[in-house]
């Protein structure tokens, strides 16, 4: 059995997504994510110009071989870039291996560890009583998890206010936008905003919130402290993390759960935090992590240290990815949560897929494979718009984590 044939299709169904499609020569294909927000071209040209005149003629049944081959091959490791190339190719040929052997992919993986998916959306608002309501309505909908972000008095543009019911999309502007940013007035709103959340709806819902890289350790420490009479399920990506000592610090002072990773690339940004036991959720995710062969890895490192999973599941990780997780998250032994923040209607539709929606769970279904292709026709009609992140200033200027 061969690789006879591998393309790279770009598509903007509202936002853009690049996505890998291998045929074997007897007929059966797989798709794979290589999205990769803001710097989508980047990983056409790796895997165009660099990756798929490797795979053709390969066997697509040695995805460790071909895995181990992509990642040492290219001398120059790890990155996103290199790592979403290759998640790709792993994510390809995981789905058409599921597909050879006539099984859903969590049945290749070893069977479904649980029935659904625990997903958390994201509610947001304007202002406090925007997002009241917000969480409310996600309430409402049916979920047991929500992720709760506000716009914050005196700061024009806070961190993941969107601008729907159902829908944040960050990446909108063909350059990228200035928001500016102030500490001090995000730390003290936030507690405000998680016990009235606590006051109107009560304990019986988890809630998440996630800080963006924009604190300093003690700050986070501080916050994590303010924030542990509402019981959070987590508290996300306080700090950067390339400094991961600074986690010690955070610890020293919390006992709020923290979620760290939808930036990581491999195990080995996630190890030292991960065997220290500096968190408690790990959000790497297939397209970011060099697949399901690499991010088995990670989890069954992280169960060692009772880390759960907690996979980033933002709109730029495009439907194959989320189909290629919730298998991920049925199988994975140590799964926590799963991010769910919903496509639009143009993207659901230039990627059918199996997994639906139900009672705040996912269901991956049971289609052969990952569950998730693409209509190419329909592809064909979105051409790719550059659309970047924005940044963020201090108000004084100067450049600040977005
Ligand atoms: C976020 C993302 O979902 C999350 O937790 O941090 O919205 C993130 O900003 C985007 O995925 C960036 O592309
Ligand atoms: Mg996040």
């Amino acid at each position: 059995m061969k690789i006879q044939a591998a393309k790279v299709i770009v598509t903007c169904p509202g936002r853009n997504f690049v996505t890998l499609k291998i045929v074997t020569d007897q007929g059966v294909h797989g798709i794979g994510d290589a999205t990769l927000n803001g710097r989508e071209l980047s990983v056409v040209s790796y895997l165009e110009d660099h990756v798929i005149p490797c795979l053709i003629g390969r066997d697509p049944r040695q995805i460790e071989d071909i895995w181990q081959y992509l990642y040492r091959g290219a001398y120059w490791r790890r990155g996103p870039v290199t790592m979403s190339a290759i998640a790709a190719v792993d994510t390809a040929l995981w789905d058409i291996k599921a597909k050879m052997a006539n099984m859903p992919l969590y049945d290749l993986l070893g069977g479904k560890s649980r029935e659904g998916v625990m997903v958390y959306g994201h509610a947001n608002g304007g202002d406090l009583e925007e997002t009241i309501d917000a969480v409310g309505h996600y309430i409402e909908m049916g979920y047991k998890a929500i992720r709760a972000q506000s716009g914050v008095p005196g700061i024009k543009d806070a961190y993941g206010v969107g601008r729907g019911k159902l829908f944040y999309e960050p990446a909108d502007a063909s350059l990228p936008s200035e928001t500016v940013w102030d500490t001090p007035k995000y730390l003290r709103f936030v507690p405000k905003l998680f016990e009235t959340l606590r006051d109107t709806y009560g304990f019986d819902h988890h809630l998440l919130h996630d800080a963006h890289h924009r604190l300093t350790p003690i700050e986070a420490g501080r916050l994590g402290k303010d924030l542990e009479p509402y019981r959070l399920f987590w508290l996300e990506d306080t700090t950067p993390a390339e400094n991961q000592e600074s986690f010690k610090l955070i610890r020293q002072h919390t006992t709020t759960p923290l979620a760290v990773g939808e930036i990581f690339n491999t195990i080995w940004d996630c190890k030292d935090l991960i065997q220290n036991q500096l968190i408690d959720y790990i959000r790497t995710t297939v397209v970011r992590a060099g697949g399901i062969t690499h991010l088995r890895r990670i989890a069954d490192l992280a169960a060692i240290y009772q880390v759960r999973t907690g996979s980033h599941g933002a709109t730029d990780l495009s439907p194959v990815t989320m189909g290629a997780a919730l298998h991920f998250d049925s199988w994975v032994p140590n799964f926590g949560i799963q991010e769910y923040m919903r496509h639009t209607e143009e993207t659901d539709a230039v990627f059918p897929h199996a997994y639906r929606f139900e009672d705040g769970f996912l269901f991956p279904g049971d289609t052969i494979g990952h569950g998730v292709d693409i209509d190419e026709k329909l592809a064909e009609k979105y051409p790719y718009k550059r659309a970047y992140l924005p940044v963020a200033r201090l108000e004084d200027g100067t450049m600040w984590n977005w």
